[in-house]
């Protein structure tokens, strides 16, 4: 079962089929009570002309059917495991259904369920079929109008208000929408409120609603769907389409967010912010996700996924939407520093392990498990590449066709890449192969010098994956610059497109120049080059690409890291080098944070695992370790200097300036506390105004074995807040020392505010101790154990979330046999427990195959 294919219960996309019907319409009735909610649908079906006939089938989990007509006249459908079928007549008819439902018994968070209280919906992939019988697939879309019947003050769901009178509200969504898009809110809440002018000049009301006592935390949060909303005209020209736009904050929810039609629910993590309470990466995330969500009003809602395997037609355009808007407002380079460091640590290791897929995957157990970095970001790259390639100007023209030909469709990626082939005239059918080949390329970069002549040669492997042994040359672009020795730039950016298994680039020029090689990452590809010694502190000196610079300070970081885990002697010549771009005020201090910043625990195991060795997790730790002492006792003069920087004076503010000064500030207190025994560290905690100092203050000292009265005072001051609670959670499970960590996560679980049926909760426990590399590959195994006893009491209340959280376990080959035979151990008895998830079963096997 090396994909997971061998499972019965495996969807293909090659056997995707039309459904049967369309639907007129569609009106949902909510009579809302804790045990027993009543919802009665009425759907107007149509024979599809576009279809062949079929069975009628309705999906439907977890329904207590009470009735259902056809035409008036009551049916007996018959009850299968996941839907009912019914025989129905041959033209267009009306199917009528009330079901019961049970919100407060449903722990998964999908479909309607309750959290402190309030009535919420998460729908998408698959929930709507937990709320009533329909076709429950994205293809399917219609006009709904909902009828919420509840004592309850505030009664939402999608689209615009209709009437509202004691006990009832009426919504109606004038938009066809697949019922992933769905969305019911109903609860004590409170309202911020705003107003936005659209482009043509239309008056829309924003809102967003949360419970009493977080009214003071929703400022941010409407700025970022203002700033987005704006953005979103000015730069696609795509105008907001209804008369309100609401967001409700939610505090157990699965993921971050959902783009539900003009009714947006959120993690309450990704919408909440003040600044006692938020950091700056706080308010960077809730700005992101916020825009993300609203940029899906045009690119998922509007125009949708045919069928759940194109999920990266609506997330990956999304996120690079996303990535563009972040850039615009907070600088480019450093976005983009960000999110490849991120891809790395993430993404290529999907990409490296038994989950493998590809961006469009060809089969599935469940969707839910393909909501991945992959689908996300990678899908994202994809983007990014092909607007390279095609040119800014040519990518307008693409998405204004997009926007044009299939506005209130169901779109494949056939269809996003045929509106680039007609609107620039370029042949795609090689780069398509970045949609259905799995694995990060590895590009290798060789260089020849003949008199007056420098040649590039290429070429690219891209390694097997599970189900695709072998694999076609793809379409990668390469940005390239070359520099003069003196630092000059001789050739600027160039686009090199490699299309074959290898090719040349040959430049005509009078010296020989230091290569800049995949510029602005300009592919999500290992590059592999045995460069000159010296060509790394060259380009952090001299280059003028901010990707590529930043890139070189990696370099000879990861040659620190490398040589401390060979135990030899760290380049004396590795600080000055950094101590030069630190001290450049030119450069904005945001950046400057990035020089910085080494790269993660994970970075340097995927590494060793990629050169065919045999990461030792705790001999990384201590590299690194070592790395950040040496840095710390060379860069010593030069830090309390920028930890100056860092106080920003006045009162709290996320703009990129200030945000970019913090961020400079707090890199160099977390190498300041080494050499001063937190003395800094203390008196910023002990001063902080803000949650960024504070957080940074105390991770500094964690980082130091110290903190224990720091620790004590936040959870004294903060107990009564969940979001901040979560930080003192995770700060101590991922700063934990490895031969304590387990017993340090262990001691949290038993923390009287741990509620593991919380996701943020769980999360900030086992998420953040399993992201440990060193204590979770415990040698003992006990790590391991850990995990696997809380996935399986997890999923038994929320399965979805249990599958996500196992992905821990991915890395497991990459380990020496001890820990292999301890990990694969836990993995099976996971395997083997009786009635067990479809969701983590599939990851189970996935992994263990
Ligand atoms: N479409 C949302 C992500 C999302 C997916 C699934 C969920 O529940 C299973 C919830 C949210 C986004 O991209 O933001
Ligand atoms: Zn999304």
């Amino acid at each position: 079962m090396a994909d997971g294919t061998a499972d019965p219960r495996t969807i293909h996309l090659k056997d995707y089929t039309p459904f049967p019907w369309t639907i007129d319409g569609v009106d949902l009735t909510f009579a809302l009570a804790p045990r027993g909610t009543r919802v009665t649908s009425r759907l107007r079906f149509r024979p599809n002309p576009e279809a062949r006939p079929g069975p009628f089938f309705l999906h439907g989990e977890d329904l207590r059917l009470i009735e259902a007509r056809i035409d008036g006249q009551p049916v007996s459908p018959r009850i299968a495991l996941e839907g009912l079928t019914c025989d129905v007549p041959d033209g267009p008819f009306t199917w009528e259904s009330v079901v019961e439902i049970d919100p407060e018994a449903n722990t998964r968070l999908e479909g309607l369920y309750l959290s402190n209280g309030m009535y919420c919906t998460q729908c998408e992939a698959e929930g709507f079929r937990r709320i009533t019988f329909y076709p429950d697939r994205p293809d399917v879309m219609a006009v709904f109008t909902t009828r919420i019947e509840s004592d309850l003050p505030v009664l939402l769901s999608n689209g615009n208000p209709g009437e509202r009178s004691e006990g009832v509200a009426i919504w109606h969504d004038p938009w066809p929408k697949p019922a992933y898009l769905f969305a019911l809110v109903a609860g004590d809440l409170l309202a911020h409120r705003d107003r936005f002018t659209t482009m043509t000049g239309r008056e829309v009301d924003l809102a967003v609603w949360v419970r009493p006592g977080d009214e003071g935390k929703c400022a941010w949060a409407m700025e970022s769907l203002k700033a987005s909303m704006r953005w979103d005209e000015e730069t696609y020209g795509r105008e907001y389409d209804l008369d309100v736009f609401n967001i409700v904050a939610v505090d157990d929810f699965n993921m971050g967010a959902m783009e539900n039609k003009g009714l947006n629910i959120f993690n309450s993590s990704a919408v909440l912010a003040s600044p006692e309470t938020a950091t700056d990466a706080n308010y960077e995330r809730i700005e992101a996700i916020v825009a993300h969500e609203y940029f899906h009003n045009w690119t998922g809602n509007r125009i949708t996924c045919r069928d759940w395997f194109q999920l990266s037609l609506k997330e990956g355009l999304t996120v690079f939407r996303d990535a563009q808007f972040t850039g615009d407002l907070r600088g480019r380079g450093v976005k983009r520093i960000h999110d490849a460091a991120a891809l790395r640590a993430g993404q290529f290791r999907e990409d490296g392990g038994p989950l493998a897929h590809p961006v469009r995957p060809e089969s599935f157990v469940e969707i839910n498990n393909f909501y991945t970095m992959t689908v996300y970001e990678k899908g994202a790259e994809v983007i990014g590449m092909l607007k390279r390639l095609v040119g800014d100007e040519g990518y307008r023209r693409a998405l204004d066709l997009y926007f044009a030909r299939h506005d209130g469709q169901a779109a494949t990626v056939e269809d996003w890449l045929q509106v680039f082939e007609d609107a620039t005239g370029r042949d795609l059918s090689q780069f398509k192969l970045w949609y259905s080949q799995a694995g990060t390329p590895r590009l290798r970069v060789e260089e020849r010098w003949e008199e007056g002549r420098y040649t590039l040669d290429l070429s690219q492997t891209v390694p097997p994956t599970p189900g695709q042994p072998t694999k076609a040359p793809m379409v990668i672009p390469v940005a390239v610059g070359l520099l003069n020795p003196n630092g000059d730039e001789v050739v600027p950016t160039t686009v090199l497109e490699l299309t074959g298994e290898r090719q040349s680039f040959a430049f005509d020029l009078p010296t020989r120049p230091i290569p800049s090689i995949l510029r602005d990452f300009s592919a999500p590809v290992l590059l592999d080059r045995d460069a000159p010694e010296e060509e790394a502190a060259f380009l952090l000196a001299h280059d003028t690409d901010e990707f590529n610079r930043w890139e070189a300070a990696q370099t000879l970081a990861r040659r620190a890291i490398r040589a401390r885990l060979d135990g030899r002697n760290i380049d004396p010549a590795w600080a000055p080098a950094l101590r030069a771009v630190l001290r450049d005020d030119t450069l904005s201090p945001a950046y400057r944070a990035t020089i910085l910043a080494r790269p993660s625990q994970e970075e340097t195991a995927q590494a060793l695992h990629g050169a065919g060795l045999t990461p030792d997790p705790l001999a990384i730790f201590r590299a690194h370790e070592e790395v950040a002492e040496h840095l710390a006792h060379a860069l010593a003069d030069l830090l309390p200097g920028l930890h100056d920087q860092g106080q920003v004076p006045g009162p709290y503010s996320p703009d990129p300036d200030s945000v970019g000064r913090r961020s400079l500030g707090n890199a160099a207190l977390m190498l300041l506390s080494r050499t001063d025994v937190g003395a800094r560290a203390r008196a910023q905690f002990a001063g902080a105004a803000d949650m960024t100092q504070s957080v940074a203050a105390l991770s500094a000292l964690l980082l130091v074995d110290a903190g224990e009265a720091e620790l004590q005072a936040f959870h004294d001051r903060w107990s009564g807040d969940r979001l901040v609670m979560d930080k003192w959670f995770a700060l101590q499970a991922s700063l934990a020392r490895p031969e304590e960590a387990v017993a340090t996560a262990e001691r949290l679980t038993r923390h009287p505010a741990f509620v593991w049926t919380n996701p943020n909760r769980f999360r900030s426990v086992l998420g953040a101790f399993a992201g440990n590399l060193a204590g979770f590959h415990d040698p003992s195994g006990a790590g391991y154990r850990l995990l696997a006893d809380w996935l399986l009491r997890l999923d038994g209340a929320n399965p979805q979330f249990a599958a996500r959280m196992s992905g821990a376990f991915s890395t497991w080959r990459r380990y020496d046999a001890d820990r292999q035979a301890l990990a694969e151990a836990e993995l099976r008895r996971i395997q083997s427990a009786p009635g067990l998830s479809r969701d983590l079963s599939e990851m189970v096997a996935r992994m263990l195959g």
